[in-house]
């Protein structure tokens, strides 16, 4: 059976609004390393309900705003080997966190959940969106050069120390701004799988069923959220060429005898 203690585990729950889920959803999850609830700013007491249905519970506010920025806060935040990413909604099934660490522990950098390999299902995303990832997950494959099966999805894991190679946005900006950053979206998984691809790490995707909502409303704009996604992709593909172009140019320049610099 998948040791849960060690490795060390860290459960990253980005919440806004969600104090009804989380009153079902926390007690679910198994005795891990640590549990960080990130709060968006909710105005319906999810921190209060956090701390009381799961106590230990660690609950931080995130800096900015959207889900890719309350993820990096927790990433931030989080002490253990292993990250996993739990939406608060219900709709991640706790039973498949075993799943996930045991394809790390087996050798993988990442584990990324696909509703779309053998094994995955959805019972919570409708026709549009459903067309709409898989449109996504093939230009994506198409123009990166990758394999995955579902992009965009929210149940992932990852060994802490990759974290650095991502580059994310920073959690506190230089300037002190409190807009929203590049990445501060529904954009981050998509963000993260094409990091992950850029260091050419080992990404193994693991069958997940994702459930239901159970109470209230998604935060996802499907036109808009699904643009930002197209946007990541476009501008990822030029920034991975970018680096891949400036490599050589710099060893060379590194080489170069310290005379000829004049
Ligand atoms: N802290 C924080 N959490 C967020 C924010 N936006 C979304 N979330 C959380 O991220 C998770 C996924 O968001 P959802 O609104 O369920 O989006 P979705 O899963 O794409 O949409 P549905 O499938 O309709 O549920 C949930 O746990 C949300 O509470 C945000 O701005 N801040
Ligand atoms: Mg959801």
């Amino acid at each position: 059976m998948t040791d849960l203690h060690s490795p060390r585990i860290s459960i990253i729950v980005p919440a806004r609004n969600e104090a009804k889920n989380l009153e079902i959803v926390l007690p679910q999850l198994p005795e891990v390393h640590e549990i960080i609830v990130v709060d968006g700013h909710s105005v319906d007491g999810t921190a209060e309900v956090a701390r009381r249905v799961r106590p230990g519970v660690d609950v931080i506010t995130q800096t900015r705003r959207g889900k890719g920025n309350a993820l990096v806060c927790g990433f931030e935040r989080a002490t253990g080997d292993i990250i996993v990413m739990f939406d608060a909604d219900g709709s991640a099934d706790a039973a498949e966190i075993p799943r996930f660490v045991d394809a790390l522990v087996r050798g993988a950098d990442v584990s990324k959940g696909s509703r779309y390999m053998a094994g995955g299902a959805s019972e919570d995303i409708t026709l549009h969106r459903n067309l709409g990832n898989r449109m996504l997950n093939l230009l994506t494959n198409a123009l990166l050069g990758t394999r995955y099966t579902d992009l965009c999805y929210g149940y992932n894991a990852f060994w802490r120390r990759v974290l650095p190679a991502l580059e994310l946005p920073p959690v506190h900006l230089a300037d002190g701004a409190e807009a929203m950053a590049w990445g501060d979206g529904f954009e981050i998984e998509t963000l993260l799988n094409c990091r992950f691809a850029q260091n050419r790490l080992r990404v193994v995707e693991v069958p997940s069923v994702e459930l239901s909502r159970i109470h209230g409303e998604s935060n996802l704009h499907a036109i808009s959220d699904g643009l930002r996604v197209l946007r990541t992709v476009l501008d990822e593909r030029r920034r991975w060429r970018t680096r891949t172009r400036l490599e050589p140019a710099l060893l060379e320049a590194a080489i170069e005898p310290s005379g000829a610099m004049g």
